[in-house]
């Protein structure tokens, strides 16, 4: 049973779990109170802009093009659309026209930034050879300015990219990708252009819940894919959950022959072997991206309990799989140190073997127990002897850690004051703006509301401010899917609003207007329909003719 909340709720649960025990049967209860008001959240009414909309798509100029006469002369010209939208752009009076082939020259370190490139040309037909008249340079410059992710790229005579590292090279194709058209075609225009980017935060981030129901391996790539068109660069698996455990751990294997095997009601089950995830890894690496794991602990383990029962407190067999929505019932027996430690270290051991984050989640939300912040004081401990960095969702807070663990923040209205005065670093997943599980309008069928009782449509997202938050390190959306069963309404759940959270951990304040990422991204969509998204038809982008079936779960 949940209490819904008014504008922006907090996750008032009285969580009741049904688990079999023996022949027999017992009930547990667990009352949880995700607290405390003290973060002001601006509550922006829902905003209406259709009407405007068409109007304003008709102006099709770059958001921060600097010159007014530079703008009005590149009137017929191409207009660079870009989300995020760059730090600086100048656009000068002119085009430059791209034919059926250009010359190439890639400097040798940037491999990845290479094959993307080559990637997009050839899924236009733009043929590579050393003869033709334009060159597309990609170069690697020793421009501090810049940072690890920043580029430049400048459309003149001919097309010159350039950043400090592979990555920023890759952002500077992706800006590329997004200047020209997304499908095959004679001739190709660019406008001339002089963009400066580099992020404003170092983390922008999707959070995507595998355990409630599972997301293939070709669905993650599809994923990443996209979200490196909106240069975000952080892909967080919520592995394990009550209702599945999603990767697999050779040293305990009922994790996943019994806990892989269960899901939420209507939704898939599924795990992953170690090799698919190495993969994965790999994948998103070349494309810029960093997998964050999660092993949601101390609670949220239903189904490692039900695959090795010796986990729970109770003295009880055949512990069952779970595949309601409740939350907040199941939790490691915290009294058998020597039972639940070791299972942890060898868990977390097996873990960081396959990714490289330097980060690594030990989730810690929705419990009350006596040594929670004990167990979360020794398992973001247990991260840091092993070389990495913990994160733990905001209730962590409470534990004695060290000030590098970074804390994630859900419900608006925690009070996270004294973590930031310790410095922990914050990741920004407020739910009355990042959970994307919420409706993209108010009462979007199979969606939630707890959190705020009108959705999250894309306005009400791109309204976030980031700015008070003095230890942000970046912004991750969150996609769970209690209620989200199909690839389709995946897709349908997390564009564009994906891409409006891209903007904000991407770009400056000063650059960034709600009604220039509309004119921006409802250019863009021919784009999301070749990468093939099933997206919500959006009004606000002049996107309500889409076809949908993404309604259902
Ligand atoms: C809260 S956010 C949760 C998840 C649920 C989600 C549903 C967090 C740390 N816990 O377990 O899936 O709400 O919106």
């Amino acid at each position: 049973m949940e209490a819904v909340s008014d504008t922006t709720g907090t996750r008032d649960v009285l969580r009741e779990h049904r688990s079999k025990a023996g022949a027999g049967g017992h009930f547990r209860a667990l009352q949880g109170k995700c607290t405390s008001l003290s973060f002001p959240v601006r509550c922006m009414t829902s905003m209406n802009f259709k009407a405007l909309l068409f109007g304003l798509l008709t102006v099709a100029s770059i958001g921060c093009s600097e010159s007014p006469a530079a703008a009005a002369s590149v009137a017929s010209a191409p207009a660079a659309h870009l989300v995020p939208v760059p730090q600086s752009a100048k656009t000068h009076p002119g085009e430059l026209g791209l034919s059926a082939a250009v010359k190439l020259d890639v400097d040798a370190a940037a491999p990845n930034a290479r094959r993307t490139l080559e990637e997009a040309l050839a899924g236009l037909g733009i043929a590579i050879d050393d003869a033709a008249a334009t060159r597309i340079r990609l170069q690697l410059t020793d421009d501090a300015a810049l940072g690890e992710e920043g580029y430049r790229l400048v459309v003149a005579d001919d097309v010159q990219l350039s950043a400090r590292t592979d990555v920023g090279l890759l952002h500077a194709v992706q800006s590329l990708r997004q200047l020209l058209p997304a499908q095959a075609q004679q001739a190709y225009r660019l406008p001339r252009v002089e963009i400066v980017d580099a992020p404003a935060y170092r983390w922008r981030g999707l959070s995507l819940d595998v355990a409630r129901s599972f997301l293939s391996v070709e669905y993650l790539e599809k994923t990443i894919d996209r979200m490196a068109f909106f240069k975000l660069n952080r892909l967080h698996l919520h592995l394990t959950d009550d209702q599945g455990w999603r990767i697999e751990i050779k040293r305990y294997p009922k994790l996943v022959e019994i806990g892989g095997a269960s899901a939420v009601e209507g939704g898939r089950s599924g795990w992953y072997t170690q090799e698919q995830l190495k993969h994965l890894v790999a994948y998103a690496q070349a494309r810029g991206i960093t997998i964050v794991p999660e092993i949601d602990l101390p609670g949220h383990v239903q189904a490692a309990l039900a695959s090795y029962n010796e986990l729970a407190c109770d003295d009880v067999e055949n512990l069952s799989p779970y595949s309601g929505l409740e939350v907040g019932f199941s939790v490691l027996c915290l009294d058998k140190p020597d039972v639940v430690y070791p299972f942890v270290r060898h868990v977390l051991e097996e873990v960081l073997a396959i990714f490289p984050s330097q980060e690594i989640h030990v989730g810690g939300d929705e419990i009350k127990h006596p040594l929670y912040a004990d167990f979360v004081a020794r398992a973001a401990a247990m991260v840091d002897e092993m070389g990495r960095t913990a994160i733990v969702w905001e209730e962590g807070s409470v534990a004695d850690t060290k000030p590098d663990v970074l804390l994630q923040l859900w419900n608006d209205s925690y009070d996270i004051a004294a973590a930031v005065e310790k410095g922990h670093p914050l990741i920004l997943s407020p739910c009355s703006y990042f959970y994307i599980d919420h409706g993209n309008y108010a009462g979007q069928p199979q969606t939630y509301d707890w959190c705020r009782k009108e959705g999250v449509p894309l306005a009400r997202l791109y309204s976030f401010d980031p700015a008070p938050f003095r230890t942000a390190v970046g912004i991750e959306a969150a996609l769970w899917t209690e209620l989200v069963h199909t690839d389709e309404a995946a897709d349908n759940r997390l564009w564009p609003r994906l891409a409006a959270s891209a903007e904000l951990a991407w770009s400056p304040a000063g650059q960034r207007s709600y009604e220039g990422f509309r004119q921006r991204m409802g250019a863009l969509r021919t784009h999301l329909d070749a990468m093939g998204i099933r997206y919500h038809p959006e009004p606000d982008l002049g996107w309500a003719d889409a076809e949908t079936e993404a309604a259902a779960p």
